[in-house]
């Protein structure tokens, strides 16, 4: 079977954060990156909100032009740093081929992020997603997406995600890290919210763009606004992933798309696991001053 090699493979260790074994051993080439002055990296936990703010940033980029925005499916428009797989363009090849001014997107942890970012002093969106949400769109991202380990029951991954196991490791170490490298280099970092962009897309829109420190019509904001919502972008083959081989994405064992909405933990987690996952995330949240909205 074509990708044979990555289905359903173990993750290996990255500097004791748990990654594809692909994507491994295209580290070299990552950890060499070199970024451009003008690069604006998109930095996420997977599952907190990517593709959503990848588009929104793209059509931005795009001066609104939604046709403009059809051109290619999000995953070539906003190439993914670190991904590497046999037999495609990786991550850092496709990104060498793309004029400026990038898009690029991580998911890698701040103390991983190749320091040719920091060194080009580049813009970086960071965007958080609260863990009850993450671990559940993550437990079905495991199941359509074949890289991953089979995830087990609901109940063995909650396990593996607390345990900071999964993909990319601890989601505490990650929101946690990039929050702290915020107060450090305050001027390069945003960072955002799903629940925020849930409640009020066209404050948060505003954000971006003041941080990018451009200005667009209202009309334009009106036009990013419709063409990302949630539903527009299910059905736009440019931004669901559908043209990503079934091979490697069964979009009949759940859509990428699949929800997007803040709470939906609540259909899932029995009151037990939800009291195990309370005390697990106060422990390991205990001193932060970074905190999340559960629903919206
Ligand atoms: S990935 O694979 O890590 O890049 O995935 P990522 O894009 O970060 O996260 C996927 C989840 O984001 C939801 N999504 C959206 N929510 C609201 N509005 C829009 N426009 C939108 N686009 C994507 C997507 O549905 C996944 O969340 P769940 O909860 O699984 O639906």
């Amino acid at each position: 079977m074509e990708h044979e090699e990555l289905i359903r493979q173990d993750l290996g260790s990255l500097h004791g954060i748990p990654l594809y074994k692909s994507f491994i051993e295209g580290w070299p080439q990552v950890k060499a990156f070199q970024a451009r002055p003008d690069d604006l990296l998109i930095s996420t936990y997977p599952k907190s909100g990517t593709t959503w703010l990848s588009e929104i940033m793209d059509m931005i980029y795009h001066d609104g032009d939604v046709e403009k925005c059809r051109r290619d499916a999000i995953f070539n428009r906003v190439p993914f740093l670190e991904m590497k797989a046999p037999r495609l363009p990786s991550g850092v090849e496709q990104l060498e081929n793309t004029p400026s001014p990038r898009l690029v997107k991580t998911h890698l942890p701040v103390q991983l992020l190749p320091t040719s970012f920091w060194d080009k002093g580049c813009k970086i969106i960071y965007m958080a997603r609260n863990a009850k949400d993450v671990v559940i769109s993550y437990y079905y991202f495991y199941q359509m997406a074949k890289i991953h380990p089979d995830p087990g029951t609901l109940a063995e991954f909650l396990e593996t995600f607390m345990a900071g196991k999964a993909a990319y490791g601890s989601w505490y170490d990650h929101v946690q890290g990039w929050w702290e490298k915020k107060k450090e280099k305050e001027k390069q970092i945003l960072y955002l919210f799903y629940e925020d962009m849930k409640k009020d897309p066209r404050q948060e829109v505003q954000k971006i763009l003041q941080f990018l420190g451009k200005k667009v019509a209202e009309g334009t904001v009106d036009r990013i606004l419709h063409h990302t919502s949630f539903q527009e972008m299910k059905k736009n083959p440019a931004a669901n992933y559908e043209t990503m081989p079934t091979a490697l994405m069964d979009h009949n064992l759940s859509p990428f798309l699949r929800k997007g909405i803040s709470g939906d933990w609540k259909n899932h987690f029995t009151v037990a696991q939800n009291e195990r996952f309370d005390q697990h995330y106060q422990k390991y949240m205990a001193g932060s001053d970074l905190h999340f909205q559960m629903e919206v």
